[in-house]
């Protein structure tokens, strides 16, 4: 099949889709599993330390012979340690999430490892290309998780203007027709989370799976909006009303926020409390209907994006 992306020439990759690095969730058998089915495979080190993040990229290691990577949380207590874990064990890529990966850049280029920070304005985009990033996700506030204040749509187009390095588009994208259209807005690849989270091979709790399976257009919530700073998109629950009924509270400050997403991940992805925990999802859920193996969903997604592509001549005259 098809898509010669600079990309897949970058990575030793055959399609241009990464599976994004999910707290609590993207562990090293799924991230060998995405790989195995030709795409990128990658570990969330999440607020884990270095012993987790190790123990993951040997597991990956011995479930595939090809290329993944390693998502660092730049908010995590453990950054330092994990990122040095990189430099030892030497995932073909590290991404970074959630802040500035300016000070890592230098070892893991020098480990020989491709950097590829997740960044969400043309700005960081910039400062990403200018410490030596080898790409960029640019990631739309469809995503699930952390978020920034744009729209894939209009993000993507502006990155790719800003900056010559390759971009790869994320948020929103669920099946080949996002995929299609984010290689229009001049992307060389895209990243997807939400697809990824239900298949077969991701050990989140079947509750989680379930609540996203289910999940309509309207479904997800934005949490942390009143103060920003750690903004987060999920499926709307008991967590996310009460969160958005607390912040937006007349008295409500900062700090009588802070702590209140502090376990809720957790107790949703692995507990399978899907009322009381986050259940973290982009808004792409309602489209995402089916589990299947990183394999099916791969093949499956590649074929609808070629298709488009192919049918995207009979528009023009
Ligand atoms: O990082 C994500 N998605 C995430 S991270 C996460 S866990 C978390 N826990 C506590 C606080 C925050 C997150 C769940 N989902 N996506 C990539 C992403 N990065 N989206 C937005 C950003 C971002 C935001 C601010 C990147 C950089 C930034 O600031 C740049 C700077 O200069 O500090």
């Amino acid at each position: 099949m098809m898509m010669q992306s600079p990309l897949c020439e970058l990575l030793g990759i055959a399609y241009p889709v990464f599976q994004g690095g999910m707290a609590w969730i993207a562990d090293g058998k799924l991230a060998a599993a995405v790989s195995n089915a030709g795409g990128l495979g990658i570990i969330s080190a999440m607020n884990a330390n270095a012993e987790y993040v190790r123990e993951q990229i040997q597991l990956a290691k011995s479930l595939t012979d090809k290329p993944f990577g390693v998502n660092i949380m730049l908010m995590s207590p453990f950054a330092d340690e994990c990122a040095q874990v990189c430099v030892e064990e030497k995932p073909a890529v590290v991404t970074t999430g959630a802040g500035n990966a300016g000070k890592y850049i230098p070892m893991w280029k020098e480990a020989g490892i491709k950097v590829i920070p997740v960044i969400a304005s043309v700005t960081m985009a910039k400062q990403a290309e200018k410490a030596g990033a080898d790409a960029v996700v640019a990631e739309g506030q469809e995503s699930g998780g952390h978020i920034g204040e744009l729209t894939t749509m209009a993000l993507v187009p502006q990155v790719v203007d800003a900056v010559k390095i390759p971009v790869l588009a994320a948020g929103g994208i669920g099946d080949g027709r996002g995929i299609a259209a984010a290689f229009m807005l001049g992307a060389a690849g895209v990243q997807m989370g939400t697809r990824f989270l239900v298949a077969k091979e991701c050990g989140v709790h079947q509750n989680y799976k379930d609540m996203v399976l289910k999940a309509k257009d309207i479904s997800t919530q934005v949490t942390g909006r009143r103060f920003g700073g750690n903004t987060c998109r999920g499926i709307k629950n008991n967590f996310t009303r009460n969160f958005v009924k607390l912040e937006f509270a007349p008295e409500a400050t900062q700090e009588s926020i802070a702590d209140l997403g502090a376990g809720t991940l957790r107790k949703a992805a692995v507990e399978g409390d899907v009322k009381n925990g986050s259940v973290l999802a982009g808004q792409i859920s309602g489209l995402v209907n089916k589990e299947q193996t990183c394999e099916e969903i791969i093949q499956e997604i590649m074929q609808q994006a070629e298709a488009c592509l192919k049918g995207a001549a009979a528009w023009v005259k």
